[in-house]
């Protein structure tokens, strides 16, 4: 966090005072920026109205300054370097520091002011996403606004009409700057008390970086290779630590290109808001996945009654996977052999894969500069074969109010684990009995007979 005196010391509190009508540059605020990764302590409002925070994963909230009745807030739009995990740091776009960029929060009926200034070599603006705003404020380059220029700084106000889950991303050569990381949430709190414990908030967003590189291919439609939540990678991601029977809140949005099934382990949840608003109770229905479509978001909440290690992750299978491997053939059934003979017709040196699948289990090989393998991470029982958009939600007893330290792995009771038998020896030939043990895979094409339907 940036230290309250280094935000409220700045020189630029001097012309505090200015409510109404243009602001003059004197007036505008100090820009906090984040240099840490990973998730930063909630902060509790200091002045302005009362709100329970939020937690961004692997981020942090933007401090504010009150000017008068005005709630004010300085984003900058520049050049940040983002490592998605250990081993993989990435040149981005974001907003003071990081991407994505900080989650802006504010309360329902407060009137606020966003300074934003352009660091980039190219234009940009912002538009607030869900948001219900004058039209001059919406952040549409050419249409509603003109283009903010390198080295400018905008200002937009407006009053907060709606509670609810937003995100800010510009509006501004979109595909380049989405494909770099910018963009935001933004969070209005209701009036009065909290309805949750710990309210979770994240960003989907999708990156092609190739092995070895180190920036976006930001022309890229369809074939990502970093699947990530709030430009982070599994083993990168945060832990969710929760205290059991905590109601939890998770808001998920998604500024990528394609939709996301996030999936929660161990709990059933109702989706009680998008970025439209809330949901009433009576259109609920119990979830234990909700598809995020392309530029949406979903509220999920539910109490945290199960304790244990909770994967929660994206359901699409390829968008659990890092960079390396995104291109190999399926192997599965193809006799190590034959396929060992030809490859070494290739490259007399290289190692045939996958006939039995393509678990690393507990190998480790090195890779390329400045990538991440295909599958990763520990858990106390091994390999945890995962990457891209997959986390762990920690369900524990008593942990203390505020507090989101990784409470380490779960303890299990004796006796709740899934365990191995004796097989027993009885057991009859399963499958293509012409296959060896291990083998696996479909039968050869002759052994197979057509039927007319
Ligand atoms: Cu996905």
């Amino acid at each position: 966090m940036p230290s309250r005196r280094q935000f409220l010391g700045s020189a630029a509190l001097i012309g505090a005072g200015v409510v109404t009508g243009r602001v003059q540059a004197a007036a505008i605020p100090e820009a906090p920026t984040m240099d840490q990764v990973t998730m930063q302590p909630p902060p509790h409002p200091a002045s302005g109205p009362d709100y329970h925070p939020v937690v961004t994963l692997n981020g942090w909230s933007l401090p504010w300054r009150m000017n008068g009745d005005v709630k004010e807030f300085h984003l900058v739009a520049e050049p940040v370097v983002r490592e998605f995990a250990k081993g993989m740091r990435v040149n981005l776009w974001g907003y003071n520091g990081q991407s994505p960029g900080p989650t802006i929060e504010a309360v329902e009926g407060e009137r606020i002011r966003i300074f934003v200034t352009n660091k980039l070599p190219e234009p940009t603006t912002v538009h607030w996403h869900g948001m219900i705003v004058p039209n001059g404020m919406d952040g549409v380059g050419g249409l509603t606004q003109p283009h903010i220029k390198p080295g400018k700084t905008f200002v937009y106000e407006f009053e907060l009409k709606h509670s609810g889950t937003f995100m800010y991303h510009p509006h501004s050569d979109e595909m380049v700057q989405a494909a770099m990381g910018m963009m935001g949430l933004f969070i209005v709190h209701p009036r009065g008390p909290s309805l949750v414990d710990r309210d979770f908030v994240f960003l989907m967003n999708t990156f092609r970086v190739d092995p070895g590189t180190a920036l976006p291919k930001v022309a890229e439609m369809t074939d990502f290779n970093i699947w990530s939540f709030n430009s982070r990678v599994f083993p990168g991601i945060d832990p969710l630590p929760v205290r059991l029977g905590d109601r939890v809140r998770l808001r998920m949005g998604n500024l990528s290109m394609t939709n996301h099934p996030i999936h929660v382990h161990g709990h059933s949840f109702a989706v009680t808001g998008t970025d439209g608003g809330w949901i009433p109770p009576s259109a609920q229905w119990p979830l234990t996945t909700v598809d995020v479509p392309v530029g949406a978001l979903r509220v999920a909440e539910f109490v945290a009654d199960n304790p244990g290690d909770w994967a929660l992750h994206c359901h699409k299978s390829h968008h659990t996977m890092n960079a390396m491997g995104h291109d190999v053939r399926n192997f599965i059934g193809v006799p190590k052999e034959d396929l060992a003979r030809a490859v070494a017709r290739l490259a007399p040196d290289a190692m045939a894969m996958g006939t039995n699948g393509m678990s690393m289990g507990d190998m480790e090989m090195p890779g390329p500069d400045n990538t991440l393998p295909m599958m990763t991470g520990r858990g106390q029982f091994g390999a945890i074969e995962m990457g891209g958009m997959f986390t762990v939600m920690k369900v524990r007893e008593g942990l203390a109010r505020d507090d989101y330290r990784d409470p380490g792995p779960y303890a299990f009771p004796a006796g709740t684990v899934a365990y191995e038998v004796e097989a027993p020896a009885a057991e009859p030939p399963r499958g293509n009995p012409s296959m060896q043990p291990g083998e696996g895979g479909a039968p050869p094409m002759k052994a197979m007979k057509m039927r007319k339907m």
